[in-house]
């Protein structure tokens, strides 16, 4: 029945809402007009669920994120709401596959990496899970750059990835909020004698928000992403137009549009830059604001429930400054008191910390949130104030307790602790893996731990297995279900009922014959974005995320070339031959991550050139990695590589989603590595490396210069890397990366960990040669991935923290 409307949808929508009559030619049309058709079929599920919830008394969960990393929406919204079949019958008048029209879709790539793709696979858990959460962000007209490598360097491209329109999208403009820069504080006494405070003399924008569609699986509800774009108001600079400058004045609307025009590159790091900070209020007081509006809609300015019927979750301290806005609203805008507003705040506001690495701890500048935010900081001060009371209530006379407690950090340049106020301001604080949560409690917030050990909660990350399986990896997908049934897809933990089949001869056949073909489908990407060709026997041997010294894509290099080393010197006894493939991209401001890059390049172009590596080893450097090509990369790989020093990566996820298609993962013991390691049994993880505790013992006394005395192997990949043989004719680019490694300074310890790593790649290899030892271990890895499902992650949040 479906089927014919789709089919009807589908012409309707390409003569009439597109207005083209020779829609073959071009993917990009039928593209747009099998999206409206898709979305059609949402927006009536989307009105019922608002409709639904308006009338239920459940808590409501605001999830705040500067970044939704949310990749492409038609196949996803195909296979959520069950609509294969019809498509491809449909699209067979056109004699297309779904594939070809879904390849013309561009990501939304509204994030760096792992907090925003977390963020993603959170919305599709939400919605699948039928719960109420609306996701807030941004609508950058310039999502994460385009990634492109000439002569082995990464150079940027912008993504204007709205340039063609996106059908995802419903404007509405009537929810429009203003949101007010600059200005001054305003002290005044209300008619029964109160001292209230206003923002007076502001400068205003206008957000205009953006609703995208998140259809949970199979199940009627739709959720919103809200998303919200920087206008200018209709009031022009009046003097200006006095002065008969009407075209100057019209141009400074440019001003306001700016808030929102790109996303900020940098994973895991600050940066410090203005703009930024005017983001972060932008889409902190928009969605407050939005969120207090339908709430006086319903209940008038009685805020005495609001607590019990609203949360937010601040996604890293990029949005904390939440925390005083709301202080703000309730206070000035809607006439609280300080202490009900309080109450109000640390009730409704959750924290979660993504990162332990001091260069992303944000602090802003006092000098700029005075000029910017002016009423803001008040609010921060008064806070702080009241904070650092309680701070000598319990720790009398330690004043050096209080300046390391306080959200302002003292000195010749003043500053604001985001993670101190989200600390301070919240009722939850959440790590994102066991030992991330561990370290924060024992290390970096150890203090507020002492205060305040209840608000402190362990989160471990999780991925949707919509997306990361059933989506991405079809075939396995398939081949799991006939086996075990469909449950899986909604209650990951059921895939455990795989492990049994791993005995299964014909059952080992089958899952390995997928994994071929699924290789196959790397292949040629690898072929087409890298002109590399290799054989699909290999063992594939992957890293892709962004790249930073702490991820240790430095590490993964010098294995390669000690393997180089081995095939020439002609050491190839039980060698497995391989193919390492590395991506992902490099904040434009990152020196030393671009060096890296620039290496991987030259190893991979010299390997690759040299007739004697061919049937041992490839390697290829996979240009603009994103979500996109993680729906390839991730079902064709063998080995994972989670290979950060210990200590330093909060959770990872793609760790996951490797786990989670089969592949056996190689690292160290780090983020949710460990609780990897636990589900699948020691066994069947490549462990090498120091621990957490071992790399800051190790760090007192670091002698890299010794160990790579002492390591025959080690001193020739350290020769061959400092002979120029990698670099012929671009003398000393590689200088900076041996002395790191020769440092003994360097925080990665990267030479510390290379000899258990050379030994645990070569266990690795082993394996893979005894072929049904490998698909045992491939098909237990799937098997325990269950806890790593979002859904898992989501229902431990909605218990413990939103209380839904
Ligand atoms: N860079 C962590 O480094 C974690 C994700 C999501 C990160 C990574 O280990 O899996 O968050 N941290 O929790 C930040 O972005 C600050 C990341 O993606």
């Amino acid at each position: 029945m479906d089927e014919a409307q789709v089919a009807a949808d589908l012409k309707r929508h390409a003569r009439l809402s597109l207005g083209c009559d020779r829609l073959s030619d071009s993917h990009r049309y039928l593209y747009n007009a099998l999206a409206l058709t898709v979305r059609d079929r949402l927006v009536e599920r989307w009105r019922l669920t608002r409709e639904q919830r308006r009338h239920s008394a459940t808590r409501r969960v605001s999830y705040l994120s500067l970044e939704f990393l949310m990749g492409r929406a038609l196949t996803n919204a195909v296979l959520n709401l069950d609509l294969e079949q019809a498509v491809r019958e449909a699209l067979k008048d056109y004699g297309c596959q779904l594939e070809e029209v879904a390849e013309a879709e561009r990501d939304a790539g509204l994030g760096n990496g792992g907090l925003g793709r977390l963020a993603a696979c959170f919305l599709d858990s939400c919605a699948s899970l039928q719960l109420p959460v609306t996701g807030y962000g941004i609508r950058y007209e310039y999502g994460m750059f385009h990634q492109r490598i000439a002569d082995g360097q990464q150079v940027e491209y912008p993504d204007h990835w709205l340039r063609d329109g996106n059908p995802w999208e419903m404007e509405c403009s009537e929810n429009a909020v203003r949101v007010s820069f600059f200005g001054r504080s305003e002290y005044y006494r209300d008619r029964d004698g109160r001292q209230r405070a206003r923002w007076s003399a502001t400068q205003d924008v206008l957000a205009v928000p953006y609703d995208v569609p998140i259809p949970g699986y199979r199940n009627d509800t739709v959720n919103t992403l809200r998303l919200w774009k920087s206008e200018a108001t209709d009031e022009f600079n009046l003097q200006e137009f006095n002065a008969g400058s009407y075209t100057e004045a019209v141009a400074e609307k440019n001003l306001a549009e700016q808030i929102t025009m790109v996303l900020y590159p940098n994973d895991a790091s600050e940066n410090g830059k203005e703009l930024r900070l005017r983001q972060q209020y932008f889409l902190a007081s928009a969605s407050l604001q939005d969120v207090l509006r339908d709430w006086v809609r319903e209940h008038g300015d009685d805020f005495s429930q609001f607590a019990g019927k609203n949360v937010f979750q601040l996604n890293d301290t990029h949005p904390t400054v939440a925390v005083a806005e709301l202080m703000r609203l309730l206070m000035d805008d809607y006439l609280l008191g300080w202490d009900a507003a309080w109450e109000i705040t640390r009730s409704t506001m959750a924290y979660t910390n993504h990162t332990l690495l001091p260069e992303a701890l944000e602090k802003w500048s006092v000098g700029l949130f005075e000029e910017l935010l002016p009423r803001l900081l008040d609010i921060i001060y008064e806070i702080n104030a009241r904070f650092l009371a309680l701070v000598a209530e319990r720790w009398p006379g330690d004043v050096a307790r209080q300046q390391q407690l306080s959200i302002i950090e003292e000195g010749d340049h003043p500053q604001v602790r985001m993670a101190h106020l989200a600390i301070v301001g919240s009722y939850s604080v959440n790590g994102v893996a066991a030992l991330h949560t561990r370290l924060l409690q024992q290390g970096l917030f150890r203090d507020f731990y002492q205060l305040w050990p209840d608000k402190f909660n362990n989160k471990t990350n999780g991925v949707t297995p919509r997306r990361w399986l059933a989506h991405c990896n079809p075939e396995l997908g398939e081949l799991v279900t006939e086996v075990i049934g469909d449950r899986w897809i909604t209650d990951l933990e059921d895939i455990a009922r795989l492990r049994p089949l791993a005995d299964d001869y014909s059952f080992r056949a089958r899952w390995r014959k997928i994994k071929q073909n699924n290789k196959q489908r790397l292949q040629q990407l690898v072929q087409r974005d890298c002109n590399v060709s290799f054989d699909v026997d290999m063992l594939f041997d992957v890293q892709v995320k962004r790249i930073h010294e702490y991820k240790r894509q430095l590490l993964n290099v010098l294995h390669i070339i000690h393997l180089y080393d081995r095939v020439v010197r002609g050491d190839t006894a039980g060698m497995q031959p391989r193919c390492v493939l590395i991506g992902g991209k490099a904040a434009p401001g990152y020196a030393m991550a671009k060096t890296i890059i620039k290496l991987v390049n030259n190893v991979a172009r010299v390997v690759n050139k040299d007739p004697r590596l061919k049937p041992w080893l490839r390697v290829a450097f996979l240009p603009n990695y994103r979500v996109t090509s993680m729906e390839v990369i991730c079902p064709g790989t063998d080995l994972s590589e989670q290979i950060s020093t210990a200590g330093k990566e909060a959770s990872g996820t793609g760790n996951m989603k490797f786990m989670m298609n089969g592949a056996a993962t190689i690292g160290t013991l780090d983020g949710a590595n460990i609780e990897i390691r636990e589900a699948v049994g020691e066994e069947n993880f490549f462990l090498f490396g120091l621990d957490a505790a071992a790399v800051v013992a190790a760090r007192e006394d670091y002698d890299p210069e010794a160990i790579i005395a002492a390591d025959k192997d080690l001193s020739a990949v350290m020769k061959l890397l400092e002979s120029g043989h990698f670099n012929m004719f671009e003398t000393g680019i590689f200088d900076a990366v041996s002395a790191s490694i020769r440092s003994p300074h360097d925080i990665w310890m990267t030479a510390a960990d290379f000899r258990s790593y050379i030994t645990a790649q070569r266990a690795a290899g082993t394996v893979y040669q005894d072929r049904d030892a490998w698909t045992r271990m491939s098909i237990y890895n799937t098997a325990a991935s269950g806890r790593f499902s979002s859904d898992r992650t989501i229902i431990d949040y909605s218990d413990d923290i939103w209380r839904l």
